[in-house]
């Protein structure tokens, strides 16, 4: 057989693995949020948290995967959460990566807040960013500007100017998302001195990257940052999917963060990452709403229904399915 026979059974291989994941997968985040929903508004992050850990943890099992988690919450002893490293799904099928954050946005969930999503993405095994559970520097846009318009390491002035010339606007045209955080002081004063509105959110910046990708309904041109690492994978899985550009740098200010970073086979501790080093190959992404935000509707108990929507992405094709649920199966869920 000659290489491109193989290569090409081999992306058939990929194609078929993520063509039946990409629903699979929609399961798995419908009931971590259901979980998580029955303990939204209740003041209490850790117990929410870990009833979506629970639900994602025991329906990733069933599913006919090898995996690990490259992507979770804590590493090494960190069970009963979906730790980095932890093996999951019945380990009769092909090797896959998983990037899971079963509550995004724990803080919102536990307040009754817009924007929890419960979500995770899965990928060829060794495809996906191995990452610490630290922070990221992080700047994404969305499609259709020319490769490299922004830079993580640019001025922000710069980046929004180049991004409006890009975009043919002016820079008062232009607004950036930025989590409402004191360390982005600096940041935000810079985006405005560049002549850019900010728009802030308290938490849930996969949905914020995300809102990168569709500037016309969402009003956001440009993500900047610093978040939460596992959250800058998994925004880097779903803009793979549905276009757009991101770079991002772990940071990793401590020599234990490095030291745990290393352990991860990560050699450059100042790393900038494109989105394409997050992702390096074929991946689906699913996010499924807890609360509702302005990407999606939140769970609906209603007599005898539960109602759930989630967005699932496949990257081999770029497909985006809204996947709306009426669960009737009210026992089975009652587990989650
Ligand atoms: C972000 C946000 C998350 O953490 O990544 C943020 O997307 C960053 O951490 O929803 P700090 O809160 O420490 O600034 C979250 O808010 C989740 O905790």
């Amino acid at each position: 057989m000659s290489s491109s026979e193989v290569k090409t059974t081999g992306a058939k291989r990929t194609t078929m693995l993520d063509r039946i994941m990409s629903i699979e997968i929609v399961r798995v985040t419908e009931r971590a949020a259901v979980a998580a929903a029955r303990l939204r508004g209740r003041g209490n992050e850790k117990d929410a948290d870990q009833a979506a850990v629970d639900a994602m943890r025991r329906e990733l099992n069933q599913l006919p995967i090898d995996g690990v988690v490259v992507i979770g919450e804590g590493e090494r002893d960190a069970a009963p959460m979906l730790f980095i490293g932890e093996k999951v799904g019945k380990k009769n099928g092909p090797k896959v990566d998983i990037a899971v954050d079963p509550l995004e946005g724990t803080t919102l969930c536990a307040k009754n807040m817009p924007g929890a999503i419960a979500t995770m993405a899965m990928a060829e095994g060794g495809t996906l960013l191995n990452a610490p559970d630290v922070y990221m520097e992080k700047i994404a846009i969305g499609p259709r500007y020319p490769k490299g318009v922004v830079d993580l390491d640019a001025p922000a002035q710069d980046n929004i100017r180049a991004l409006a010339k890009a975009k043919g606007v002016t820079p008062e045209e232009i607004t950036a998302l930025i989590l409402d955080r004191p360390r982005h002081a600096d940041l935000v004063a810079a985006v405005r001195k560049a002549g850019a509105s900010v728009r802030f959110i308290t938490d849930g910046d996969v949905a914020g990257v995300i809102h990168t990708a569709d500037p016309e309904v969402t009003g956001i041109d440009i993500y900047l940052g610093i978040g939460g690492a596992p959250e800058g994978v998994l925004a880097a899985a779903a803009l793979a999917c549905i276009g757009g550009q991101m770079q991002g740098r772990l940071v990793l200010d401590t020599e234990e963060k490095r030291e745990r970073a290393r352990k991860m086979g990560i050699k450059d501790p100042r790393k900038k990452y494109a989105m394409e080093d997050m992702v390096q190959g074929d991946c689906v992404f699913s996010a499924t709403g807890i609360t509702t935000g302005s990407m999606l509707t939140g769970v609906r108990f209603a007599h005898g229904l539960i109602e759930t929507e989630t967005v699932v992405m496949r990257s081999a094709t770029g497909t985006v399915r809204w996947i709306k649920a009426h669960h009737r199966a009210l026992e089975k869920f009652k587990l989650g």
